[in-house]
């Protein structure tokens, strides 16, 4: 049986999405963030030495690292769904969006979530003007100029096929999805974006994933 290792909302939902569409049975071992912090409680460090969600186990094996299970899952569990087959045009999107996801997209995402609570956070008032000038000339100079580039170049993509990968719905859009929701709420959502969340929320097996794993509130 696999067990998907789940921090309350977090990157650990598209695992347990993509599990629901593969339909491959599952049990959730859940973990809550500390409420002041935002961190995985220390439990998670049991599982593995990293502490961070999502992990699977699966008889042996420990996987962690969202885009190595998903992989994983569709390599061991898919017997061909949600993956265009070999040597197409669509399976190098499919894993050029893959790593993508967590490579390119997700640090300048998650810099602009620090800056924003350094900007907006509780401070001593002598420090505050500091940690404001220091945010604005992080975000302004590199972290938004980025950002605004990738939002472009995946407005562009999803404006060409409707998912990442073509014109069928792959693991790369569940991989996607988290990038997709976090630049929504904290940089922008043209319109080729909020076509991608409409019809993804409208799937019965994301449906489903929140049912069990619980509500998706990306931080803005
Ligand atoms: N690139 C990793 C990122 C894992 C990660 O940072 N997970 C977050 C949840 S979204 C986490 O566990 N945060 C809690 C912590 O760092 O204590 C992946 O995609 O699996």
């Amino acid at each position: 049986m696999i067990t998907v290792h789940h921090l309350n909302n977090s990157r650990s939902q598209r695992i347990v999405w993509l599990l629901e569409e593969l339909g491959v049975p599952y049990e959730i071992k859940r973990y809550q963030r500390d409420p002041k912090t935002s961190l995985a409680p220390p439990e998670l460090l049991r599982v593995h030495p990293l502490g961070k969600s999502p992990v699977i186990t699966d008889g042996d094996l420990t996987i962690a690292e969202s885009g190595a299970i998903i992989e994983y899952l569709v390599d061991r569990y898919g017997k061909g769904a949600l993956i265009p087959p070999p040597g197409t045009p669509e399976r190098l999107r499919y894993t050029y969006w893959l790593h993508f996801a967590e490579g390119t997209a997700m640090p300048p995402l998650v810099m602009k979530l620090v800056f924003n609570r350094v900007e907006k956070g509780p401070m001593p008032f002598f420090a505050r003007p500091i940690a404001r000038a220091i945010a604005k000339k992080v975000k302004g100079g590199f972290i938004d100029p980025n950002l605004e580039r990738i939002v472009a170049h995946i407005e562009s993509e999803l404006g060409r096929s409707g998912w990442f990968a073509g014109d069928a719905f792959t693991a790369a859009d569940i991989q996607m999805s988290f990038p997709v929701e976090a630049a929504a709420a904290r940089v922008a959502k043209p319109p080729a974006m909020s076509r991608f969340l409409e019809r993804i929320h409208a799937r019965p097996a994301y449906q489903r994933a929140i049912e069990k794993g619980g509500e998706l509130a990306i931080l803005a």
